[in-house]
């Protein structure tokens, strides 16, 4: 009698026949990045372009343009011939996935794609979960079903939403998670399906869990951006006010160039002796500090040389110009959360000792830098996509 547990093993059809011998295959420096078109992705091909690499992304059809953080890269093409690659494809379409993986054997799988923005997860929790958990578990199988599980390392974006409730402070790779959203919800079993393929299959598969990190290509509806944009737009009289929700929430914000680097060096295996069989591991990509929305919110009208005023609490809180006395700041609460994330705070401890990473933007030289990108756009009609 069959009992039910014994059903046969197939070889994965592309292995070992259809693959380059291990030596050949890995003097190839190939990356396959899902999520190309977002801030993390942009900064990554540029990155990865620099290192020698040949990058391969995935984009998603969409009627507008989509690939405009991107447009320098292929400006550049004439310089590095054949070395930037688009193609269609969605981490919900496990065919179109295997079907990349099986013609472009990447040596490095970058998974960044997500339905990233948190607020907006409470309204498509069904799709964020097929995307963000699902998605991972799709692009991992597409690796084994390839029959590259030894061929190719596998980075998780995943996230300080992990940590959700504050449980401990600061947060580091031990910290329990507590996620707040649907968003958080699908990050972790993201997180946990990596760790169970590196586990069962003997992966290279590492998360990396990186707290906020932002940049003038961060998306306009993620709220560092909208902060400096508005500033940008009030300063030019071209928007009267900014409308926020909660401005008491803390978090610990870098830049994202920085972040890029350790992406990239926890798939190096940078402090880990792989040959006498030690298992990759995660890390937290962090500042080491944290700071209110409010503070942004000052810091970035301080780069326009405005001074604000606060009054009133919780909706009715308002911020005044103090030259001008015209009210900039007003909560609307439409922006709040259904469950809020209040204070996150990183540990970046374990990248700095093993990775030898360090973050190297301040956050005051970051607000400078991003206020100081939207006063540019804003003075030369930029309407840019992100
Ligand atoms: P963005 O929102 O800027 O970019 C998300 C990317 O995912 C875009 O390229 C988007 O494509 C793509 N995408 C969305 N849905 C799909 C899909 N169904 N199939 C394929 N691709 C899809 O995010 P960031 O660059 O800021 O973040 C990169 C990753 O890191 C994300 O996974 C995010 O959750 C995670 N993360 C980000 C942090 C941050 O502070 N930035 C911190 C911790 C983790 P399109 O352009 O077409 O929308
Ligand atoms: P977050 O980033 O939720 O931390 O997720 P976001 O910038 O959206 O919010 C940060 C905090 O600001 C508060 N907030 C507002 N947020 C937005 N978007 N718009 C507002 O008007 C506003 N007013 C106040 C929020 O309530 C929140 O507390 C980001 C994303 O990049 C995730 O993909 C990533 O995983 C985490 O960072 C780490």
């Amino acid at each position: 009698h069959w009992d039910g547990n014994s059903a046969s093993e197939l070889p994965a059809p592309f292995a070992p026949l259809d693959l380059p011998p291990p030596e050949e295959y890995f003097q190839r420096k190939v990356a396959l990045i899902s999520g190309i078109t977002g801030q993390d992705g942009s900064y990554l091909t540029e990155f990865l372009l620099e290192k020698g690499y040949t990058v391969h992304g995935i984009i998603r059809r969409s009627s507008s343009f989509n690939t405009g953080r991107l447009h320098h890269l292929y400006e550049d093409q004439h310089e590095r011939p054949n070395k930037f690659h688009l193609h269609y494809g969605d981490l919900t379409d496990s065919t179109a996935l295997v079907f990349l993986m099986a013609r472009i054997l990447p040596t490095e799988v970058y998974n960044l794609g997500a339905q990233s923005h948190v607020k907006v997860s409470f309204s498509l929790a069904e799709y964020t979960a097929d995307v963000d958990a699902i998605g991972t578990l799709r692009l991992l199988d597409a690796i084994r079903t390839c029959g590259l599980t030894k061929h190719c390392r596998f980075y998780q974006a995943s996230t300080s939403e992990l940590y959700g409730l504050v449980q401990e402070v600061p947060q580091s790779e031990t910290t329990p998670f507590y996620p707040r959203s649907p968003y958080g919800v699908a990050k972790l079993y993201a997180y946990w399906i990596t760790i169970n393929y590196r586990e069962a299959y003997g992966m290279y598969a590492v998360n990396g869990i990186l707290f906020n990190h932002e940049s003038p290509r961060r998306g306009r509806t993620f709220v560092t951006r909208k902060i400096t944009r508005a500033v940008a737009e009030i300063h030019e009289n071209k928007q009267a006010c900014l409308w926020l929700g909660n401005l008491d929430a803390q978090r610990d914000w870098g830049h994202a160039r920085d972040y890029i680097e350790g992406m990239w060096l926890m798939l190096q295996g940078q402090g880990l002796d792989l040959n006498a069989g030690q298992a990759p591991t995660d890390f937290v990509l962090a500042t080491g500090e944290t700071h209110p929305v409010r503070e942004f919110v000052e810091k970035a009208f301080g780069v326009v040389g405005v001074t604000l005023a606060w009054s009133g609490s919780g909706v009715d809180e308002e911020a005044r110009d103090v030259k001008t006395g015209k009210v900039v700041v007003k909560v609307d609460p439409q922006y709040f959360r259904p469950a809020e994330v209040e204070l996150l705070l990183g540990n970046p401890a374990k990248a700095e000792r093993m990775l030898g990473w360090k973050r190297q933007v301040k956050f005051d030289e970051l607000v400078k830098e991003m206020v100081e990108a939207d006063l540019t756009a804003v003075r030369n009609f930029v309407e840019d996509q992100n």
